[in-house]
């Protein structure tokens, strides 16, 4: 497989919105993090992945687009995007923007000239459908944020379709007009110097709404292979598919460079093991590390040869890593840490949501009326109205609603904890004072300055970019174990979910290995002797003695 520059790069998420506010208007903007890049380059990560800046009404905070090729006046301006990416590239970082092109807001000039008349010739930019007979929506189908997926137009008389909020129009992919402009747009950023796109539910582009197909529709990957030929194919750059529905077969049909379609996507199956067949993540399920575990090798083993991973905790959408998997209380640190290794030593691209690297925890807001995720306030309104209680509305809000990413980066614990000098769009989770960037900068023993060693030893040790990946006490139930190997580099990894100590009895193979700690979240570094006790939460990674081993 040829080495790409991704392969042992890192990236750093950052949702504009809650990084850092230079203006002092409580949201947060391109100059706040342009003044934050030497707090990144210090990190030691090579890629920003920055969720959307461009010109919206905000009805989904930037994922409802009314302007690709302009950015959201709060957010600042062209000429400072410019900046953010000069100055980033001096400082070995690229900038990775989101490609939200599954649909636009309802403000975008495309539809607000499609909304005009049936045979507007922007009309079938977007996917209009009349009512049934009895005035009906179309068909069946269900928005993710509530309601139906349809919304009727009186004023034309049909509806259109759309699988997120009403303001958020899907656009037409079967509309050779709106691959052609999709297609002038990425380049346009490409030629402006970023190193990517992250693309939002590119699983969806594809869909054939008249069938009743929503993800992986036939000409999804065609679709795919058009825009890499037109777009981005002949350039060295970084893209990532957001694909809820991706199997580790499809994976390998988006990342097979032979298919020239993309380099990487996001499955989310060690996430979904989490929510509720039937109720979805609103009715949270217990983490059961054996699911987990069968879900990661299946994962690591399936694009071993073909294709390549991402690996993710969290993101904008997903709860707080060391509240969901760790433990957010009494060991929070250990915990962080152990997630951090026992992701980072996987074989993939590893991303860093903010916060991540201090170890942010969910929050629990008193009152629905201090949330602003229009998925979550949706969902409480229509489930609420369905019967289900506020208090098992707000369980379900508290362990996976997307507020929990979306609190304001701990910077310090001045007021707002530094986010900003004015009142924060959002609040601030009240630990900041015990949780913050700053605190974590000057203890050398942080969770920041774990992922910082983590970041560092991926650059060092080819075996935990390419090695095999290979499970160790698959059936335990407390401990998350594997080998990594390359030649005869072999790195073992060994963590332990929980807070109870666990007896491990070592493998023969292992046993008495000597080996260099490479990182540990408890001093002294466990040694791989006959048995080993694990502390609560325990982790490290041991480069075996090529000699002995
Ligand atoms: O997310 C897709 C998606 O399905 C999630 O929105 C949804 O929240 C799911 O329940 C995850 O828990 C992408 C973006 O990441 C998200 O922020 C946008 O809201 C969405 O698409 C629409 O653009
Ligand atoms: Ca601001």
């Amino acid at each position: 497989m040829e080495t790409k520059w991704w392969h042992d790069a890192v990236v750093y998420q950052i949702y504009p919105r809650s990084f850092c506010d230079a203006n002092g208007d409580g949201i947060g903007d391109l100059a706040g993090i342009i003044g934050k890049l030497d707090y990144l380059q210090t990190l030691g990560i090579n890629v920003i992945w920055l969720s959307p800046v461009f010109r919206s009404p905000m009805d989904d905070n930037g994922y409802d687009i009314s302007d690709y090729c302009d950015i959201a006046p709060e957010f600042g301006t062209l000429a400072e995007m410019d900046t953010l990416i000069a100055e980033a590239a001096r400082r070995d970082i690229r900038i990775v923007m989101d490609l939200v092109v599954n649909h636009t807001s309802d403000e975008h000039p495309w539809f607000v000239e499609a909304k005009k008349s049936e045979d507007n010739p922007y009309r079938d930019y977007y996917i209009w459908r009349a009512p049934q007979a009895d005035g009906s929506a179309p068909d069946t189908q269900r928005s993710y944020f509530g309601g139906s997926a349809w919304e009727f137009d009186a004023a034309t008389g049909e509806s259109y379709f759309h699988l997120f909020s009403k303001r958020q129009p899907d656009l037409n992919w079967a509309n050779t007009k709106v691959q052609q402009e999709v297609h002038r747009m990425m380049n346009w950023w490409l030629d402006r110097g970023i190193g990517g796109f992250r693309m939002d539910v590119i699983d969806l582009i594809g869909k054939d709404v008249d069938a009743g197909i929503t993800t992986n529709a036939p000409r999804l990957h065609p679709l795919l292979r058009e825009m890499n030929a037109a777009t981005f194919g002949d350039r060295d750059v970084l893209t990532v598919g957001e694909a809820w529905s991706a199997t580790p077969e499809i994976a390998k049909l988006y990342s097979d460079p032979l298919r020239h379609e993309l380099s990487m996507v996001f499955q989310f199956e060690h996430i979904t093991i989490t929510h509720d067949p039937v109720e979805g993540k609103w009715k949270p399920r217990a983490f059961d590390l054996r699911e987990f575990k069968k879900v990661i090798t299946k994962w690591q083993t399936a694009l071993a040869d073909t294709g390549w991973n991402s690996l993710f905790w969290c993101n904008h959408d997903l709860p707080r890593a060391v509240s969901k998997y760790g433990d957010p209380g009494r060991y929070r640190v250990e915990s962080a840490k152990m997630l951090a290794t026992a992701l980072h030593f996987l074989r993939g691209t590893p991303y860093v949501y903010q916060g991540e690297e201090i170890g942010m925890t969910n929050v629990r807001f008193e009152s629905i009326d201090d949330y602003r995720d229009i998925e979550s306030l949706n969902l409480y309104r229509e489930r609420t109205a369905a019967g289900v209680s506020h208090a098992a509305m707000m369980e379900g809000i508290y362990a996976n609603g997307r507020d929990n990413a979306r609190t304001p980066m701990q910077w310090d614990a001045s007021d707002n904890a530094g986010f900003s000098s004015g009142q924060p769009w959002l609040k601030v989770n009240p630990n900041y004072c015990e949780i913050n960037a700053a605190a974590a900068l000057a203890d050398r023993d942080s969770i920041f300055h774990h992922y910082r060693r983590l970041i560092a030893l991926r650059k060092a040790h080819p075996a935990i970019v390419h090695g095999d990946y290979r499970p160790l006490f698959e059936a335990h139930p407390q401990v998350f174990a594997y080998e990594r190997r390359l030649g005869d580099e072999r790195i073992v990894v060994i963590n332990n979910f929980t807070a109870q100590p666990v007896e491990l009895e070592l493998p023969a193979g292992l046993r008495g290995i000597p080996g260099k700690c490479l990182v540990s979240n408890y001093t002294p570094c466990s040694e791989l002797g006959n048995d080993l006790v694990l502390q609560p939460y325990e982790s490290f990674a041991i480069a075996l003695d090529a000699r002995a081993a």
